[in-house]
């Protein structure tokens, strides 16, 4: 993998603009670490009971109304937020919380409903939180939830290429919409091996990775993916190149499939990937590192957009061995934040300002501080997830729990009525991980998926609280 070298003018560029950046940027590590991540489980204990006394078992809260709407569904709730929330509730030692959570799982959580969802959205958030969650307890129920819902997704992968379909009926295994991209295509490997593992039954590893093989093998003579494919006929529909929306996850869960699953074809389409990224997509300007969008076929530059999605970035190339390069992406974002305080939903750099002014309270800066700080423990990464956690405190704090920004330029900044059930999988359990030192985790020896579900590393007390 290459990495990039700054010359004397980029690094005069860097000082130049660390001098111009707020005093907190620099400020002396006094912080209480402990204290810290004392307060991120305060902010999850009272942003559930909100949700546990106006919307418990529905889908997401609608934070500044206190009312409730459906996601992935349209019209039936899931108990989205329970599901995604219940890992969080386990690491951060809520353990009423969770039997809550985990008892009403139990009883009411039932998938035979006569409606669409995405197959992407609906396996990290439900195979993966349901995984997550046997992981923490043991509860076989879990487990035959998660296979449950993986049962009704199988169907959408039945195409001539192995590369799924973007919807399907729960009850009828009706599908639709073959025009997809890599993150759809290939954002299910470690959950579905899970389930292969654990149910003896190799069917979902296999179907998943048949369709992550399918779309690397369709890559340009530059080794770079396009953005939209039709998965029947496994021709591309677009030609550019990104890390951002709508292709990220398909390079994390190659990696992940190596550090989960110890997948060492994945590894490799991992590093082919990231050789030809590093390759074609970087690009330095006044002292950062983005990763540009280019045409896949030429390596052309077509954009100096970045999508806040693609934040992660930096924590999955360290992760990967490009330390520097992932080190310096993630600083690059960290100096977006210091200037808006939250990130907007995307930015040119080029031009230096935001092109969508909203933020869908993303966690994606938090998880790749989390994973520097995993690799190196070096204290600015959890500087930047402080800062990152009391921006969210400060601007995303409604009356009935935590709301996205509409305009992180306003000032104040204004919100509004949704809140994502990732926010429960991911910041608050970045956070926490990130603060605490608690001893309910593995810092060794980990696996966190895509939407912050732990599957590896979560460390039951000696006398387990939950039965
Ligand atoms: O669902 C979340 C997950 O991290 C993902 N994409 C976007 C969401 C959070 O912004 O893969």
């Amino acid at each position: 993998m290459t990495s990039i070298r700054f010359g004397r003018r980029t690094l005069l560029g860097a000082t130049l603009a660390l001098a111009a950046a707020p005093a907190f940027a620099r400020d002396a590590d006094d912080t209480d670490w402990h204290a810290l991540g004392d307060d991120v489980r305060a902010e999850m204990r009272w942003a559930w009971g909100q949700y546990r006394d106006r919307a418990f078992g529905l889908d997401q809260i609608r934070p500044i109304s206190g009312g409730a709407e459906c996601f992935p569904l349209k019209a039936h709730h899931l108990g989205l937020t329970l599901i995604e929330a219940m890992d969080t509730l386990w690491v951060m030692g809520l353990d009423a919380e969770f039997a809550d959570a985990l008892a009403w799982t139990k009883t009411h959580l039932d998938f035979a409903i006569d409606g669409e969802v995405s197959v992407f959205e609906t396996s990290i958030r439900i195979v993966g939180g349901l995984l997550s969650a046997h992981h923490a307890c043991g509860d076989p129920l879990l487990l035959a939830k998660a296979r449950d819902m993986a049962d009704r997704l199988l169907p959408a992968f039945a195409t001539p290429t192995g590369m799924p379909y973007r919807f399907v009926n729960l009850k009828t295994g009706a599908v639709r919409d073959a025009a997809t991209n890599p993150a759809e295509v290939g954002t299910f490997l470690p959950e579905w091996g899970t389930l292969s593992r654990l149910t003896g039954d190799p069917r979902y590893h296999d179907t998943t990775k048949r369709a992550a093989v399918a779309l690397f093998d369709r890559r340009s003579t530059l080794d770079l993916l396009a953005d939209t494919i039709d998965a029947t006929t496994g021709r591309w529909l677009g030609r550019r190149a990104s890390v951002g929306s709508g292709a990220d996850s398909y390079y994390e869960y190659l990696w992940d499939a190596w550090q989960l699953l110890g997948d060492a074809d994945c590894k490799r389409m991992y590093d082919v990937c990231t050789a030809a990224i590093l390759r074609h997509q970087q690009d330095e300007r006044y002292g950062e590192l983005w990763i540009a969008d280019v045409d896949f076929e030429t390596g052309a530059r077509v954009s100096t957009e970045q999508d806040e999605l693609a934040a992660f970035y930096g924590g999955l190339l360290a992760q990967g061995g490009a330390r520097e390069a992932g080190a310096a992406y993630t600083r690059s974002w960290a100096g977006v934040q210091h200037r808006f305080g939250i990130l907007p939903e995307s930015f040119d750099y080029a031009a230096a300002r935001p092109t969508s002014v909203t933020n869908a309270l993303r966690p994606e800066l938090a998880d790749a501080a989390f994973n520097l700080w995993l690799l190196d423990r070096a204290p600015e990464w959890r500087r930047i997830g402080r800062d990152h956690f009391h921006a969210m405190k400060r601007w995303n704090r409604a009356r009935y729990g935590y709301a996205d920004i509409a305009d992180v330029t306003a000032r104040p900044m204004l919100q509004a009525d949704h809140c994502p059930a990732y926010w429960w999988s991911e910041q608050m359990k970045y956070y926490y991980l990130l603060f605490s030192d608690t001893p309910r985790f593995d810092y060794a020896d980990n696996y966190l998926s895509t939407e912050g579900n732990v599957l590896r590393g979560l460390r039951r007390p000696l006398a387990p609280a939950i039965g």
